[in-house]
């Protein structure tokens, strides 16, 4: 397979999540919303792992598109309702205000749920998926966001808000189905539609699992240490509201040593697939997670 331009695919990405937002005859300003925080500066890291995935597989990442696209819709949605003064109660996200604060909160919470729904309309009239696979990935991508996913870690994740006894167990539960359920349906997804062999689908979830805990612990370190300018927000939101975090229970040292760890774990599962695969795209990305500074 060709190697794919990164910054081309984020470019395609951007020009068709705005064409998928289409203007609504009811002439609310409903979709400007749903478009501010579509455009607000995502790293676009979802879409393009299931892009990269799928040409890492021999599979014409054309046919991922639609699925890359619903899993950045997800994504914007999450953040939107994240922000929310009901949950962080955020000002600022990627550097400029955050949904609520520019078009108001109901029309947040609304911008949220049409992008979550409007995420299922994009896979559903795929034309380039079979519909056996079109299903899986509806099916995977409900799945991993919500209750059991995505929504059910927001869920512990709020529950267990000011609780300084939460475990590491319960830290890496929440992280797990929090972030980690969408960046394992990335992988997953492109799985499902290259039709991989079952020994391959376990390596790609185990690659993944390691993945999705390697970002949430760089989260935790950048929350810390990072430089403000660069990630477009507050650092030390996460002292400040008292919350659990890999730092917090391991020490910086430790939450180092636990990123590469699970780094180390990703490039096993990787190297598994090497005798079929060109793992290249996929090794660049653990390093690109191991060193990221937004
Ligand atoms: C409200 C249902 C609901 C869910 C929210 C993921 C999430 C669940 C909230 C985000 C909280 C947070 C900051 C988690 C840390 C990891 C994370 C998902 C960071 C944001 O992802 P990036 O860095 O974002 O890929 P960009 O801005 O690049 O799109």
């Amino acid at each position: 397979m060709s190697k794919l331009s990164t910054n081309e695919l984020i470019e395609q990405i951007n020009t068709l999540l705005n064409e998928r937002i289409e203007d609504s005859s009811l002439n609310t300003n409903l979709e400007e919303s749903m478009r501010y925080s579509l455009n607000a500066g995502g790293k676009r890291i979802r879409p393009l792992l299931v892009l990269l995935t799928l040409n890492v597989l021999n599979e014409d990442y054309n046919k991922g598109i639609q699925t890359a696209l619903a899993l950045e819709m997800i994504h914007t949605y999450s953040l939107v309702h994240d922000d929310l003064p009901a949950m962080d109660n955020d000002d600022y996200r990627r550097g400029k205000l955050t949904n609520h604060k520019v078009y108001g909160e109901w029309k947040a919470i609304l911008a949220g749920d049409a992008l979550l729904t409007k995420a299922f309309e994009v896979v559903a009239n795929d034309k380039l998926l079979k519909p056996d696979v079109k299903v899986k990935v509806i099916s995977r991508l409900a799945h991993a966001s919500g209750h059991l996913g995505m929504v059910g870690g927001q869920t512990l994740d709020m529950e267990s808000e000011e609780d300084s006894s939460v475990d590491l167990t319960t830290l890496e539960q929440i992280h797990r189905a929090k972030t980690g359920a969408l960046l394992q349906f990335a992988i997953l997804s492109a799985a499902d539609i290259a039709e991989v062999s079952d020994s391959i689908s376990t390596a790609l979830e185990k690659f993944s699992d390691n993945l999705g805990l390697m970002f949430q612990i760089k989260d935790d370190l950048l929350d810390i240490y990072g430089d403000e300018q660069k990630l477009g927000k507050k650092v030390g939101s996460d002292l400040e509201n008292n919350k659990s975090t890999y730092v917090s229970l391991l020490g910086k040292d430790g939450a180092e040593e636990k990123l590469e760890w699970h780094r180390n774990a990703a490039i096993e599962a990787l190297n598994s697939l090497k005798t079929h695969y060109d793992i290249t795209p996929l090794l660049d990305i653990v390093e690109l997670f191991y060193n990221r500074d937004h």
